[in-house]
């Protein structure tokens, strides 16, 4: 008798009509095998998929080049089908399921023809974890297979564990004809079900990651009382050897992987890497927030990566770990086939080939590396991952820090009151636009907790869900707002940030264990000067001050587009939330009154 996994496997490919089917194993000489087959056989837009980089400096690294109008997530193309709209909310395109699956189904009738099925089993979480989940994703790219070999615990023991179940997550993928006007990558919340067609781009693609750590476990999250979050988790060690976790959730391109890697700028501390992009919260027995990274693998931006911004994750990808490490539209030395993007160390190379595969023409003003090429590497690679990496309960954190890029405005870090309050200060997160996403760069975006694009259903019940998290907490996190990114009136960075965001958060350790007070202000509680260690920094009592300022009218401001954004919630929106907001508000007042 066939298994429901068998069934359900034997079901998508009778409608996608592969040429073969291959059940991937996991193992590392499969993963090389899949690279040769991308190198020799299979072709997407008539090119090979990988291209072998130096093997001397890149150990184990090959070049992929995509479909040049698929290169970010289309978030406009991107779906949550549930029978009715106000699940989704508006913070998510929605569509009926019959009518998203009819739709689907048209598209991926004979899809497969002429490639191979993949049959890729994973799991997001260590398998041993209780907050892990099986996964099956059906792809038809190596690209794809090999790229969710590197992020995900991929292993034939999952195809045992899930057994004759039929709990696991689905995805099914097909690179189709990559077709922008018929790229659509569609949620089954209610069906564990993710159904994604016509890119490859790693978002679009790689479903363990946006699709199912996201948008899929933020709503069984939702059912079943935990938290999906878009935040990297860290160890930091203090002068004294104790380790304190804690997460940061920052939109796209703002620095989480900088910030997850960081080689601090202050003797005697040492930050250990977790996770630099997704956190699967759950309260412990405890009463703590306990964190698991689901992933096993970074998909991280390569512009501006070098030895002075994260040496860290340079030898992250240098190093000889064994496993592929893939770069996906970066730039090519042509000399000595190595990748090169802007920001990368050492000149521009003389003959530079750009991430189309076309002689760079050092007249035109255009970049030589896409501004979201990535590259994707084992965590396992990193030199500062933590040994607490693999444990199956988690870390439990300390502190939870939000940030976006904000040029004006928010201070470089600020301590919420509470719980509620923390949670109406992530939920007014804003951030200037960035290239992960196909939509305009440099614009002022609201993104509560960095999961706009992210959350899997309405974000009023997302806030609904975060309060009532909150209160089963009985040691919760301390919520810190920080901004790496304020300009002065001359457009020049205020804070130097890499190393020395440390400075940051050596105060956030202080004020979790009590040895910093902080500074009262409508908004929450900032660091007095004498608290923050500012040795070695050549940055001016004034610009420290600023650094810190609430200025009541720009709040005033700020507060109204607040408003406009979170009413968008209606009905949905806590109560709780808007009495937050009149907090604020009336102490603004009182503030400028004084
Ligand atoms: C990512 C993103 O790829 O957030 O992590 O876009
Ligand atoms: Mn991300």
């Amino acid at each position: 008798m066939a298994t429901p996994l068998e069934r359900w496997v034997d079901e998508q490919a009778k409608l996608t009509k592969p040429d073969k089917i291959y059940w991937c194993n996991g193992s590392l000489d499969e993963a090389r095998k899949l690279i040769e087959i991308g190198i020799r056989e299979e072709r997407i837009n008539g090119q090979p998929v990988f291209q072998e980089l130096n093997q001397k400096a890149w150990p184990n690294a090959y070049l992929h080049r995509s479909h040049p109008t698929d290169v970010a997530r289309t978030e406009h193309l991107t779906y949550v089908c549930y029978p009715d709209r106000l699940t989704a909310g508006p913070n998510n395109n929605w569509m009926a399921p019959e009518e998203a699956k009819a739709m689907m189904r048209k598209l991926s009738d004979g899809c497969m023809t002429g490639r191979t099925m993949y049959v890729l089993p994973y799991m997001m979480g260590h398998p041993d974890s209780p907050y892990a989940k099986a996964c099956i994703q059906l792809t038809d790219t190596s690209y794809v297979a090999v790229s969710m070999r590197i992020m995900t615990r991929m292993s034939k023991t999952i195809i045992k564990r899930i057994g004759n179940s039929d709990d696991f997550v689905r995805g099914l993928h097909s690179i189709g004809d990559l077709d922008p006007e018929k790229r659509f990558i569609m949620h089954f919340p209610l069906e564990n079900f993710v159904w994604s067609v016509g890119s490859g781009y790693g978002g679009n693609a790689l479903l363990g990651k946006k699709c199912i750590s996201l948008r899929m476990a933020s709503w069984l999250g939702l059912q079943e009382g935990w938290l999906a979050e878009h935040m990297v988790i860290l160890g930091i060690q203090s002068p004294d050897g104790e380790v304190t976790y804690v997460t940061a959730a920052m939109p796209s391109a703002c620095g989480k992987t900088n910030l997850a890697m960081m080689e601090s700028a202050l003797p005697g501390y040492k930050i250990w890497t977790l996770g630099d992009d997704i956190a699967w919260l759950n309260v412990g027995p405890d009463g703590r927030l306990w964190a698991i990274n689901p992933e096993a693998g970074f998909f991280g931006v390569a512009p501006g990566t070098s030895m002075k911004t994260n040496p860290n994750m340079m030898r992250t990808l240098k190093k000889d770990g064994f496993c592929p490490t893939i770069f996906t539209n970066t730039a090519l030395n042509g000399d000595t086939n190595e990748p090169w993007w802007e920001g990368s160390d050492g000149a521009r190379p003389k003959n530079l080939i750009d991430w189309q595969g076309k002689p760079w023409d050092r007249a035109s003003d255009t970049k030589a590396a896409h501004p979201n090429s990535r590259f994707t590497v084992s965590i396992y690679n990193t030199p500062t991952l933590s040994e607490e990496a693999d444990n199956p309960k988690g870390v439990p954190i300390s502190a939870m820090i939000f940030g976006g890029k904000r040029t004006k405005l928010i201070p470089l870090v600020c301590e919420s009151f509470d719980w509620p309050n923390g949670v109406f200060a992530a939920a007014r997160m804003g951030s200037e636009t960035t290239a992960a996403a196909a939509h305009r760069v440099g614009v002022l975006r609201r993104d509560p907790m960095a999961m706009l694009p992210f959350c899997g259903y309405s974000m009023g019940d997302y806030f609904g869900h975060w309060l009532k998290i909150g209160k089963r907490m009985t040691k919760p996190p301390k919520i810190f707002s920080v901004n790496w990114f304020r300009q002065d009136d001359s457009g020049n960075f205020m804070w130097p940030g890499f190393g020395d965001n440390i400075r940051v958060l050596e105060w956030i350790i202080k004020m979790v264990k009590g040895s910093a007070k902080g500074r009262r202000t409508p908004i929450g509680i900032v660091p007095n000067l004498e608290e923050l260690n500012l040795t070695g920094l050549n940055i001016g009592k004034e610009t420290m001050c600023k650094l810190f300022e609430v200025n009541p009218e720009g709040w005033k401001h700020e507060l109204g587009e607040v408003k406009t954004f979170l009413r968008q919630f209606a009905d949905k929106m806590p109560e709780e939330i808007w009495q937050q907001y009149k907090d604020l508000e009336k102490q603004l007042s009182e503030k400028q009154l004084s």
